[in-house]
């Protein structure tokens, strides 16, 4: 292989985007023939941390064990691509920090839409029962999430194209060598 890994750390509200972008972005790279996985919900929170709820110590553990398993996929030289809530800071700067021990890339993007617009959004319905208080712990509703304050990279999903949003990204890899 070629290419070196990369932990490319999405971070955003429910419905910001994250997955969608993690989605098109991993397309991108697979049509250049790039090693790349991606991490989300669907295949780590029904698997591997099975056992976490959505209370602020079971989000700790959640990023944190997410933060050990990309920093396996990006020493085996993968563009890892990992789309969660990870909504404090802390928990995000371990992540950060296990990489940087490992001498391993890592990047943060903030996924950022306003609550406005990702609670019209709300695909899931989810919002409206957060409102509700069917659902409690809802982040931006009754949890917190803390925005970043020096992500590598700002992309503001409610006026970009998820192919823009693609593009920064991948501009960013390009201009500072990692790709
Ligand atoms: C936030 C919740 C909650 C609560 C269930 N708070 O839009 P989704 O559905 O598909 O994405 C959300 C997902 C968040 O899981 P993460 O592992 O990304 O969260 S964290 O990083 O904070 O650990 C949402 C769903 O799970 N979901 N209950 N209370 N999101």
């Amino acid at each position: 292989l070629q290419q070196r890994g990369i932990t490319i750390w999405l971070t955003g509200l429910s419905a910001s985007g994250k997955s969608t972008i993690a989605c098109a972005l991993e397309q991108h790279l697979l049509h250049q023939h790039r090693f790349t996985y991606r991490l989300d919900g669907d295949n780590v929170r029904f698997g591997l941390n099975k056992d976490l709820g959505f209370d602020e110590k079971s989000r700790n553990e959640n990023i944190r064990r997410i933060g050990e398993i990309s920093r396996l996929f990006t020493d085996a030289a993968c563009i890892t691509l990992t789309a969660f809530i990870s909504p404090y800071r802390a928990d995000r700067a371990l992540a950060r920090k296990i990489h940087e021990e490992a001498g391993l890339n890592f990047i943060e993007v903030f996924v950022d839409a306003p609550l406005e617009v990702v609670e019209q959004r709300d695909p899931k319905g989810l919002y409206r029962k957060a409102r509700a208080g069917e659902i409690q712990e809802f982040t931006g509703i009754s949890a917190p999430y803390e925005p970043p304050l020096n992500a590598e990279l700002h992309i503001k999903t409610a006026d970009c194209e998820v192919k823009e949003a693609v593009q920064m990204i991948t501009d960013y890899l390009l201009e500072k060598g990692y790709i």
